[in-house]
C-alpha cells in the first residue's frame, strides 16, 4: 500500500481555471469534499486525496489547433482501488469522462497495481517459440468471407492461405458461434488444414479461432476450444472489457496465445477532445491484460492512425519500462505486399504483418497473396528493393503490379 497510479489528462477550455479544475478532479474523484472536511477528519482521508502533480497550460496563440488547453496530472491513491482495470479506468476517468473536452492520455502503473498482472503469457518471444521462426516480421492472414460458409468452404480457404506460407491465419472478428461452423467443429477442420498444409510446407502454423460468445462463458468457451485443439485465440477486448481478457490471460488452462482484435476502439480514441488515447487504450493496456499481439490500424492502410500514434502504441506495446512480456504489434487494415518496407521501417523486425484482402485479392489467388508477402518480407530482410525482387518472383510482381509499393 501506500502507491499511486497516474493519470494524466488533456483538458480544452476557452476560458477555465486550469489550476482549480485540477484540484477539483483529484478532490471529486477520490474523497469528494476536501476544504469543509473537519481538522481531524482530514487526517484520516488525507490518505485517499488525489493529488495534483502538475498543470501545464497552452494559451490558445502557442497551441497547434488554435484552442486553449491543459496537461494535467494526477495521482490516484492505490487504496481507493482493487487490483484490476475497470476499477482503475472509473476512478481516474469514470464520470471525468463525460465532463467536458477532456482526453484521458496516459495512466502510470504503481508497482503494487502493477504485480497484480501477469500481462501476455507468450509475447513477442513465445509466440515466434512456438512458430519456430526467429529472424524476420512474421505473417497472418485474415480469414475473409466466412458468414453463410460451411465447414468445406471454410476448410478449402483456410487450406489456401495456409498454403501460401503464412505463420497465423487468425478468424475474422465478425465471425460468432453459427450453426455452418460451430466452434468446436471449426477448429477441428481448420487445424486438420494445418496439418496437411505444413506436410507440404515444413511450416508451423497459429489458428487464431474467435473466441465469442456471452461473457460469463468466455473462458469455458476458451477450454472448448482448446480441448479441439485451437493454438491460438483472436478476442475482440473492447466489447467486452480488459477484465475479461485479463481474466482469460490469467487462467492457467487457456495456455495458447490471445490476440486482441480493436474493434469498438474507433469509438474511443481518434478524437482529440474526447475518450481515450490509442496508445494507452491499445497499447499500455492491451499488454497490462495480457494481450500477445494487438492489432490496430497502420499510418498507410485503407483504415488509418496518424503515424506518431501507431509508433506510440508499438512503444507501449514493447517497451521495457513495463516488468511484462511484449505484445506482438500487429498494423493492419489494407495491407498489402508493397508496404512491408514501411511496415519493416516503422515498427522494425518484431512486427506481425497482417492482411485479409492484400492476400485474398492477389490477381493469382490467396496461395499466391501469401507467397507475394512472404517474397516481399525476405526481400526487406535481405535489404532489395522490392522492385528488384518483383522481377525474380511472379507473385510479388503480380502484386506490386496489382497495388505499387511504397518504400
Ligand atoms: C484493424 C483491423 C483490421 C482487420 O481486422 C481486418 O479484417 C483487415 O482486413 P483487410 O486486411 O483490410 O482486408
Amino acid at each position: 500500500m501506500g502507491g499511486y497510479c497516474r493519470a494524466t489528462y488533456r483538458l480544452y477550455d476557452e476560458k477555465a481555471d486550469f489550476e482549480k479544475k485540477a484540484q477539483s478532479i483529484a478532490v471529486g474523484l477520490t474523497v469528494g469534499s476536501w476544504t469543509d472536511l473537519p481538522q481531524a477528519r482530514k487526517a484520516e482521508m488525507e490518505k485517499h486525496l488525489g493529488r495534483v502533480v502538475s498543470v501545464t497550460e497552452v494559451p490558445a496563440a502557442d497551441s497547434p489547433t488554435g484552442e486553449r488547453y491543459a496537461d494535467i496530472v494526477i495521482d490516484y491513491p492505490d487504496i481507493n482501488f482493487s487490483r484490476d482495470i475497470p476499477a482503475l479506468l472509473v476512478t481516474v476517468f469514470g464520470k471525468l469522462s463525460m465532463d467536458g473536452r477532456i482526453k484521458l492520455l496516459d495512466i502510470g502503473f504503481s508497482d503494487d497495481f502493477l504485480s497484480a498482472f501477469p500481462g501476455p503469457k507468450f509475447g513477442i518471444e513465445g509466440v515466434r517459440r512456438l512458430l519456430g521462426v526467429h529472424d524476420r516480421p512474421l505473417l497472418m492472414s485474415i480469414f475473409k468471407s466466412v458468414i453463410g460458409h460451411d465447414l468445406a468452404n471454410l476448410r478449402e480457404q483456410f487450406l489456401l492461405q495456409a498454403l501460401g506460407g503464412v505463420d497465423l491465419v487468425k478468424d475474422d472478428e465478425i465471425l460468432f458461434e453459427n450453426p455452418l461452423t460451430p466452434l468446436e467443429k471449426r477448429v477441428e477442420t481448420c487445424m486438420a488444414a494445418a496439418e496437411e498444409a505444413k506436410r507440404a510446407t515444413g511450416q508451423e502454423l497459429l489458428y487464431a479461432v474467435n473466441l465469442t460468445g456471452p461473457t460469463f462463458k468466455l473462458a469455458e468457451n476458451a477450454k472448448r476450444a482448446i480441448r479441439a485443439g485451437a493454438n491460438a485465440l483472436l478476442f475482440n477486448v473492447l466489447a467486452y472489457g480488459f477484465d475479461a481478457l485479463a481474466e482469460l490471460a490469467r487462467d492457467p488452462e487457456i495456455n495458447v496465445p490471445i490476440a486482441a482484435h480493436p474493434a469498438i476502439s474507433g469509438a474511443i480514441y481518434p478524437s482529440r477532445h474526447y475518450g481515450i488515447a490509442a496508445p494507452l487504450l491499445l497499447g499500455k493496456l492491451m499488454r497490462l491484460a495480457g494481450a500477445d499481439l494487438v492489432l490496430f490500424p497502420s499510418p498507410y492502410g485503407s483504415v488509418v492512425m496518424p503515424k506518431e500514434d501507431t509508433k506510440a502504441v508499438k512503444n507501449a506495446l514493447t517497451t521495457g519500462e513495463l516488468p511484462l512480456r511484449s505484445s506482438f504489434p500487429v498494423p493492419s487494415a489494407g495491407i498489402h505486399p508493397g508496404l512491408v518496407p514501411l511496415l519493416h521501417r516503422d515498427f522494425g523486425p518484431d512486427v506481425v504483418v497482417n492482411a485479409g484482402g492484400g492476400i485474398h485479392g492477389h490477381p493469382l489467388g490467396t496461395s499466391a497473396g501469401g507467397r507475394a508477402f512472404r517474397q516481399a518480407i525476405d526481400a526487406v530482410m535481405a535489404g532489395v528493393p522490392l522492385v528488384e525482387a518483383a522481377k525474380r518472383h511472379d507473385e510479388l510482381r503480380a502484386a506490386v503490379e496489382a497495388w505499387g509499393i511504397r518504400e
